[in-house]
C-alpha cells in the first residue's frame, strides 16, 4: 500500500547528555537535536577562516556537472584539489578555473591518512579546525569510529544509503534537507549494496521502481548549529539547501568485534550480515542447479522461512 504521509523527523531542545541516552537514543529513529554545545566552529567556519586554517593538504572531492550526484551511474568524477581552493570553489556558484564546466558541483566526504586503511579523523587530518568543533559526549570515548567533513555546494543532492554505524550529521553553516526511511523500508528501496537505485527522491521513476511509493518518507531541514541523529541502518538523502559545511561522526553501537576490521568508511556490513548474505548467495548458487519451476517453489519457500523467521517488523 502507498505510504500516505511524509513523517516530520521529532525535533529536541536542550539536548544533553542524559536527555539523549535516557529519552532519544533507546528509540533508535532519526532525531534533530538543537542546543547542542558545537564549539567556536558556528561561528568560525567561514570561507576564508577554513581556507586559512584547513591549509592546503590535498582533498579527493567529488565533481560533477549536475548536482544530483549519482553513485551507481557515476556521473561525476574524483579530483583532488588543495583543500583551500576546495572550499573556495565549493562556495562559488560560477567557477573561473573549473574540470567539467563552471557550473560544476562539489561534495566532499573527508578520508584518513591512508583512505583505504584509516577512517576520516578531523584531529588527525584538520588538527586546527578539529579544535573548533566539539564531539557531542553522548557515546563513550572508545565508541568513536570517525569524524568527517561534509561540505557541499549549494543544491548538491547525495544519493540514498545507509550507514552500518550510529552517527551524528552537525551542519555547522548552511541549511540542509535531509529525507530518510526507516530500514523496514528496504524492500521499496530498489537496493544496489548500501544504495538505493531510485536517485531522484522527489520525482521518481515509478514505472521503474513502482514499490517506491510504498517507503514512508522522513523529512527534517537542518539549520546551523542541529544535530542530526541517523541510528545505525537508517537510509539518508541529503540536499544542500545552500552551500554548506557539516561533520558527521560515527561511533559503534554494536560490540567492537561485530564490524569488519578493513572498513574505513563504517558502511561494509557487520560481519556476521555479510556471511548471511555470502550463505544466501550460496544457497541461490544451489537453486540454480533446479529446473525452473522447482526454483520457483523453493524460492518461495525460502522467503517464507526468512520472513517467519528473521523479521522482527510487519512491515
Ligand atoms: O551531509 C551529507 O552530505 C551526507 C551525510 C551522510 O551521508 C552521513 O552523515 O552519513
Amino acid at each position: 500500500m502507498e505510504c500516505q504521509e511524509k513523517i516530520e523527523v521529532s525535533v529536541f531542545t536542550d539536548v544533553n547528555k542524559e536527555l539523549f541516552i535516557k529519552e532519544i537514543y533507546p528509540l533508535r529513529k532519526p532525531a534533530v537535536l538543537k542546543g547542542v554545545p558545537l564549539g567556536p566552529c558556528l561561528e568560525k567556519w567561514t570561507v576564508e577562516y577554513l581556507a586559512a586554517k584547513g591549509g592546503n593538504l590535498e582533498v579527493k572531492v567529488h565533481v560533477s556537472s549536475v548536482p544530483q550526484m549519482d553513485f551507481l551511474h557515476k556521473n561525476f568524477v574524483y579530483r583532488t584539489l588543495p583543500f583551500d581552493q576546495f572550499v573556495q570553489r565549493a562556495a562559488a556558484e560560477e567557477h573561473e578555473e573549473f574540470f567539467i564546466s563552471k557550473n560544476e558541483s562539489y561534495y566532499l566526504r573527508s578520508l584518513g591518512e591512508d583512505a583505504r586503511k584509516e577512517p576520516a579523523d578531523l584531529r588527525k587530518q584538520f588538527p586546527e579546525l578539529a579544535q573548533d568543533f566539539w564531539i557531542p559526549p553522548f557515546f563513550e570515548p572508545e565508541q568513536f569510529f570517525s569524524s568527517v567533513f561534509r561540505i557541499s555546494s549549494a543544491g548538491l543532492q547525495l544519493w540514498t544509503h545507509y550507514d552500518v554505524m550510529d552517527n551524528l550529521l552537525a551542519q555547522v553553516t548552511g541549511r540542509k534537507r535531509v529525507v530518510l526511511y526507516s530500514p523496514q523500508e528496504a524492500l521499496h528501496l530498489y537496493l544496489s549494496g548500501d544504495k538505493s537505485e531510485v536517485l531522484d527522491v522527489d520525482a521518481p521513476d515509478l514505472e521503474r521502481y513502482p514499490n517506491f511509493v510504498k517507503a514512508c518518507r522522513h523529512e527534517c531541514v537542518l539549520e546551523p548549529g542541529d544535530l542530526l541523529f541517523i541510528p545505525a541502518l537508517w537510509f539518508h538523502n541529503t540536499l544542500a539547501l545552500q552551500f554548506g559545511i557539516g561533520v558527521n561522526v560515527f561511533w559503534r553501537h554494536l560490540p567492537p568485534d561485530s564490524y569488519d576490521k578493513k572498513d574505513p568508511y563504517g558502511n561494509k556490513d557487520p560481519v556476521v550480515a555479510a556471511r548471511a548474505l555470502q550463505a544466501l548467495e550460496r544457497a541461490l548458487g544451489a537453486l540454480d542447479e533446479l529446473p525452473a519451476e522447482y526454483r520457483d517453489f523453493y524460492a518461495r519457500r525460502m522467503v517464507q522461512r526468512i520472513q517467519s523467521r528473521a523479521y522482527s517488523h510487519q512491515k
